[in-house]
């Protein structure tokens, strides 16, 4: 499928011969090399860049041909992005929405196309379910139960009278880890009296902005914070940095939990300075390039594909914990 000057004017020429009765021929007939278009959200996180080579070496194992955006955490480049792979035909197109809604009328507009959508990662919400062909992602709801079943093992080995201060760094506002992963972390240790959430600030899933809310609250509050809740690793990383600066030290004197799994954040907590890893996989590529291809030759795919994926803790040995790769 290599869309060659040679190959468009054949295409054009076949159009012209063929006349107007002609029928349109489904986008991927007759080519060989798959082309997909990804259109990513950004590069915020040591996650994203991973779920970036993910896709990019998995595109190049199957030998499926990518064209790739990078939207910097905005929605508008992402519909552009995605506008182009369908002005450019293009056979399958994957993407990771930054939020759940505002995606209808692009999807609409693929659709018209006859060109599958998978999405992958975060999800979407709409009315509309027959927009998307797949989706392959986390489960982040029990990811946010994952984190909140650490605490509730740690308070667990805590004098009887010990009560525990939350502070929550949220991910990107109306994002699915955002919204799913501090409902499943409140969900389990809302009926537990001795854990209560003292605040819950934005940090957009990044170092900078991590460091910047934990110094904010730890003005306000001071030692009186017992446990951070960070929905990734990434504000995690800043949030150390300004409790040491502080004069705190993360892992004992605040209990610190994230969510992602990078390898500096199982580094950090084999030193102690983390309690609580829970995974989140970005390696999600083979799975998107298996989907496409079926999708591509017109089989019926399953809808949603979730991943396998545990949390790390101060409780468990970590010695043999193979590399994170990401
Ligand atoms: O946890 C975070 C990232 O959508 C699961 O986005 C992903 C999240 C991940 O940037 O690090």
């Amino acid at each position: 499928m290599r869309k060659s000057v040679a190959l468009f004017l054949a295409v054009l020429l076949a159009l012209s011969l063929g006349g107007c009765g002609k029928k349109e021929e489904a986008p991927n007939q007759g080519k060989d090399e798959l082309l997909l278009g990804f259109a990513q959200l950004g590069s915020e996180s040591g996650w994203r860049i991973g779920n970036t080579k993910s896709v990019t070496e998995a595109a190049e194992a199957a030998g499926i041909r990518l064209m790739y955006n990078n939207a910097n955490q905005s929605q508008e480049k992402q519909i552009k992005a995605i506008r182009s792979y369908i002005a450019y035909r293009v056979d399958v197109i994957a993407f990771s929405p930054i939020v759940e809604e505002g995606w209808d009328n692009v999807l609409r507009e693929a659709r018209e196309a006859g060109i599958p959508v998978i999405i992958e990662d975060r999800y979407i919400k709409t009315e509309d379910e027959t927009l998307y062909a797949a989706h392959i992602g986390s489960d982040f709801y029990r990811e946010g139960v994952m984190a909140g079943e650490y605490l509730l093992r740690k308070l667990s080995t805590l004098p009887a009278d010990k009560t525990l201060n939350v502070v929550e760094l949220e991910g990107t506002i109306d994002s699915t880890p955002m919204l799913q992963r501090r409902a499943g972390f409140r969900d389990t240790v809302r009926d537990e009296p001795r854990i209560h959430l003292l605040d819950s600030i934005c940090g957009d899933f990044m170092i900078s902005k991590g460091k910047e809310c934990v110094k904010t609250m730890l003005e306000q509050y001071g030692s009186g914070i017992d446990v951070l809740f960070s929905h990734n690793d990434c504000m995690m990383y800043g949030a150390l940095e300004a409790i040491r600066e502080y004069g705190l030290t993360p892992g004992k004197d605040v209990i610190i939990i994230s969510v992602d799994g990078e390898q500096q954040a199982i580094d950090l907590l084999k030193e102690g300075q983390v309690n609580c890893v829970v995974e989140c996989t970005p390696k999600l590529g083979d799975e998107i390039m298996r989907v496409a291809k079926d999708l591509a030759a017109g089989k019926e795919v399953q809808r949603e594909v979730y991943s396998h994926e545990s949390s790390f803790t101060e409780f468990d040995d970590l010695a043999g914990l193979a590399p994170r790769g990401y």
